[in-house]
């Protein structure tokens, strides 16, 4: 039975990450780990332990490690794109300080970590069509750098010391459960709070522009089927392309509408996420993910859009 610690336990992946592992390996097993002024809410806190646990402090980490004899940790402590633009220097120590305390700590602990990286990690010059696992990644953004970073570390630490460093690149995250903050795939989940409250929806988002999006629960599937892939199959081990979906404004829009006929959209577009946008891929090749440890999404944009209405109907009216 693994004994995991969740970094990031009350953000937006790992909220409901927390409670996923927890169903699989049980309450004890899982440490929400959080940091002073981030606490977890009640039924994190119920549900199994929970500790501070701040990537700025590896001796820290270290102590929750050896307390609860964790033996995989999930890193999940990062700015989202649009607002690390605004804070390079604290996206850098969150996610490239904090993720060398936490490798160091894994090295020394025999822990195998999860660093996510994402689609942000490719740049203007990756080919944007069927992006494929192994290319150009010459991002221009700070959350990008940071990404790319994550990957070469968690290899290098896996090449170098051992450590068993895995990861996926998530394309954009979309959940009823808890919103993301400052990302520049945002729009995906708000247009349904837009759709669901009877507003119309303005989109920062030019129309044609084209991104991985993902539901949150084929992403929890990433993140822990990832972690119990067969080691002797794997070729590659950080930054595998995931993907299950790809679309523009338009094509989620007509997809709302065909549950919600009177919902209404307008753009106004904002140059910082559009520019980030245009670098991203519009649809990566995941086939490395499927050949190397069975990868397979559940949802496509239909079947989300369905499940997001009648949970956000639930939840808002
Ligand atoms: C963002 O938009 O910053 C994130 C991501 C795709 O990594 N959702």
């Amino acid at each position: 039975m693994k004994n995991i610690l969740v970094i990031g336990s009350t953000g937006q992946i790992g909220s409901e990450l927390t409670r996923v592992l927890r169903e699989s390996y049980g309450g004890s097993h899982v440490v929400a780990g959080y940091i002073v002024g981030a606490e977890p809410k009640a039924d994190l806190l119920e549900g199994g332990p929970a500790a501070i646990a701040d990537v700025m402090d590896g001796q820290h980490i270290a102590d929750v490690v050896k307390e609860y004899q964790i033996d995989t940790i999930y890193n999940l402590a990062a700015l989202l794109s649009v607002v690390a633009e605004s804070r390079p220097r604290l996206a850098w120590k969150i996610g490239i300080d904090g993720l060398w305390k936490v490798l160091e700590v894994a090295r020394e602990h025999h822990c195998a970590v999860f660093t996510p990286s994402s689609i942000g990690s490719f740049g203007a010059d990756t080919p944007h069509d069927m992006t494929p696992q192994d290319t150009i990644q010459r991002p221009r953004t700070i959350y990008g750098i940071s990404k790319v970073t994550t990957e070469l570390l968690s290899d290098y630490y896996h090449l170098k010391y051992g450590v068993d460093t895995r990861s996926v690149r998530f394309p954009g995250l979309i959940s009823w459960k808890t919103l993301p903050g400052g990302g520049t795939t945002d729009y995906a989940v708000d247009i349904y709070y837009s759709a669901v409250k009877g507003e119309k929806f303005v989109c920062p988002i030019a129309k044609g522009t084209l991104m991985d999006m993902m539901y949150m629960p084929d992403a929890l599937k990433a993140a822990v089927s990832i972690m119990e892939a067969d080691a002797s199959r794997l070729v590659h081990h950080n930054g595998f392309n995931v993907a299950s979906m790809s679309f523009d404004p338009d094509t989620i829009f007509q997809a709302i509408r065909k549950y919600k006929p009177e919902f209404e959209m307008e753009y106004d577009v904002d140059p910082l996420r559009q520019s980030i946008a245009d670098s991203w891929p519009n649809k990566m090749d995941d086939s490395c993910a499927r050949n190397e440890w069975d990868w397979k999404p559940d949802y496509d944009l239909d079947a989300m859009t369905v499940d997001m209405l009648k949970h956000l109907e639930q939840k808002l009216l």
